[in-house]
């Protein structure tokens, strides 16, 4: 509530001399109605005359799809069913996650909204497509065993490029879908970044985000060092969700040739990840490497070895990893990851509604009824359409994954990065010295952020002409990328058997490195004195959970927030107009908040005047707005 001059009780008693605007200079800050929506037309207006700056570079896709993605009716009176969340709520995560043990049905967690998109489309998914679906999920999609819908590489994209605030999202589809457990992907001692975080910031991550309504952390390191997994395993483990922790699956137990990554070193690690505590275990098959008699192999070893329940993650970059989750199911497996149809496939999950007619009628049934599955397929496959600018050229499974072992969910992105340095057309290329790197480096896991470490040095290579083998032989002088020579120094942890002797030399020429915990390195952020600073900055308080998106992204969240001073909260924006801008002359409703809706059109734009500034027509609610936007040129 302002006062000012209006509803000031001197002035409409008619108390008030020549002096009252010096005396009461406050009065006379008028609230601005309008200013919400003034921005949202600059935002449209911007993106009408100069194009999203997100689609920069990229060939316009051939059809525009404006079509609003179906949400099928739902039956809103009847009762929300009840579904793993609640069940969690009751029981807490040990009781819970035993129970999980004993069921018969297969369970699936569906990542429609996490990685799903992050491996098809580059993580550009919108909250606005999630939440339409997420009452929905709530009331059909009950028995799922959990959605993962936030971390990994979604909480920098959605503040980098979609412009909006990963903890709306997550506070939005938790109102939305109170009922089932939502679940993230957690870096370990990287948090949601790409970095190693000081102790106390990974801490003070987790219980905001556990605060905020997380239910599952899974938590992983990119090197499979259980020695950085530790502080995030043990502070999930204060806040009563539900500790995932993850042996992350590379190279093939099948090949005896390869001695490093073997079925007793995947069961060792596991058990010891239970023996910190965890309450699930995750194989992380984040290459889509595990073939169907090293899942029987694998999955029959853990269960055997283990006592609490195994969830499997792969990605269907081979197109035949539904025969591995079948293996995996027939082993005993607990829960599986997958994504509905439309958002399936490829460097993406395997076929959910596919796996659930696969499984029906046999011992391991998911339980899960046709119809719903399909009908909200449905509307995830005119969803997919919004976002074919961000899709790679890949129209087929390949085996060539085998190969280079690159992780789905970094496939489009570092196909995303290949472009914009012009060598989209060189992506062979770039998968085969992504291989070449990983030997070099002694054949690591490679998943965020040492996977990115491995395709920052195969981009380099390939921008270069060169060969891995060019980097130990011969007198070339070589620029490490950054990351590189983070990654020798120690900043990431220790793969299993150290880095290689020769290829740490060549990068650190003399630098030092280290072989403990990175975070010992670190000292313990002040992040009292750095929300100051923040305030300072944005000249405005911040929230606990701003802060901690700072700490992840500072540049990425200070950009995003003064993006959202000038143009406001553009997550309510439909995804078709966000990217390609209004129609012309067709009324598109936009809400402001809930319960607020804008109704606009827009009607001309004017030619571009001698300042380069061009004048965008619309219509407000039915009143004519103009908004003056300079172009790019
Ligand atoms: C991530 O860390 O974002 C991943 O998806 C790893 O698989
Ligand atoms: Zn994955």
């Amino acid at each position: 509530f302002v006062t000012n001059l209006v509803n000031e009780p001197d002035f409409l008693a008619g108390k008030c001399t020549t002096r009252f605007i010096d005396e009461k200079p406050g009065l006379f800050h008028f609230p601005k109605k309008r200013d919400r929506a003034t921005k949202l037309l600059r935002f449209l207006g911007e993106v009408s005359v100069n194009g999203n700056p997100l689609l920069k570079g990229k060939d316009a896709p051939k059809e525009i799809v404006r079509r609003i993605a179906p949400v099928p009716a739902m039956d809103l009176s009847k009762a929300r069913p009840e579904g793993t969340r609640d069940r969690l709520l009751k029981l807490g995560p040990e009781a819970f996650t035993q129970e999980i043990l004993k069921e018969k049905k297969l369970l699936i967690t569906d990542t429609t909204m996490r990685d799903a998109h992050q491996s098809l489309f580059a993580t550009r998914m919108r909250t606005h497509d999630m939440l339409n679906v997420a009452e929905r999920y709530s009331r059909e999609h009950s028995d799922l065993f959990s959605m993962e819908m936030w971390g990994g590489a979604t909480f920098d994209t959605s503040m980098r490029f979609l412009r909006e605030s990963p903890w709306d999202r997550l506070r939005r589809l938790r109102k939305a879908c109170p009922n089932i457990l939502f679940q993230m992907l957690f870096r370990g001692s990287n948090g949601v970044g790409y970095t190693n975080y000081p102790d106390n910031v990974v801490r003070e991550f987790i219980q905001r985000c556990a605060a905020e309504g997380m239910d599952v952390f899974r938590i992983f390191d990119s090197l499979n060092w259980v020695e950085n997994m530790k502080v995030a395993i043990e502070e999930t483990l204060k806040t009563g969700a539900i500790c995932e922790a993850t042996v992350c699956y590379t190279g093939d137990i099948l090949d005896t040739k390869r001695t490093k990554y073997t079925l007793e070193y995947y069961v060792k690690m596991a058990k010891e990840l239970e023996s910190l505590g965890a309450h699930m275990i995750a194989l992380k098959d984040m290459a889509g490497l595990l073939k169907p008699y090293a899942a029987s192999e694998l999955i029959s070893a853990l269960k055997a070895e283990v006592n609490i329940p195994i969830h499997l993650h792969t990605h269907d970059t081979s197109s035949g990893q539904i025969a591995t989750l079948i293996k995996a199911a027939e082993a005993g497996v607990d829960v599986v990851d997958c994504a509905f149809g439309p958002l399936s496939g490829l460097t993406s999950q395997a076929n959910l509604n596919t796996l659930v007619e696969m499984m029906r009628y046999t011992e391991r049934d998911t339980g899960m009824a046709y119809e719903p599955l399909e009908r909200t397929g449905e509307y995830w496959g005119v969803v997919r359409k919004y976002y074919s600018a961000f899709e790679t050229s890949q129209r087929y499974g390949a085996a060539d994954v085998y190969r280079h072992e690159m992780p789905g969910g970094q496939y489009t992105n570092l196909f995303q990065q290949a472009s914009s340095l012009g060598l989209a057309e060189r992506w062979f290329e770039v998968c085969d010295r992504y291989r070449q790197v990983n030997e070099a480096f002694g054949d690591i896991v490679k998943v965020t952020p040492s996977s990115k470490v491995v395709g920052d040095m195969a981009l380099m290579l390939v921008a270069n002409n060169l060969e891995a083998n060019d980097l130990l032989e011969g007198d070339k002088e070589v620029a490490f990328p950054q990351s590189v020579v983070d990654m020798m120094q120690g900043w990431l942890g220790q793969p299993e058997g150290g880095f290689p002797e020769d290829i740490r030399e060549k990068v650190l020429k003399g630098k030092e490195h280290f072989t403990d915990r990175p975070g010992l390195h670190k000292d313990a952020m002040d992040l009292v004195s750095v929300q100051a600073d923040v305030e300072k900055k944005l000249e405005r308080k911040i929230t606990d959970a701003e802060l901690m998106a700072y700490v992840m992204y500072p540049d990425v969240f200070v950009d995003f927030a003064n993006h959202k001073r000038i143009y406001g909260e553009v997550m309510n924006i439909p995804t078709p107009v966000f990217f390609y801008g209004l129609p012309m002359h067709e009324e598109v409703q936009i809400e402001l908040d809930e319960g607020k809706t804008l109704f606009i059109k827009l009607v001309a734009l004017g030619s571009e005047n001698q300042d380069g500034e061009v004048t965008v027509y619309f219509e407000l609610n039915g009143q004519p707005r103009s908004i003056n936007i300079v172009t790019e040129h």
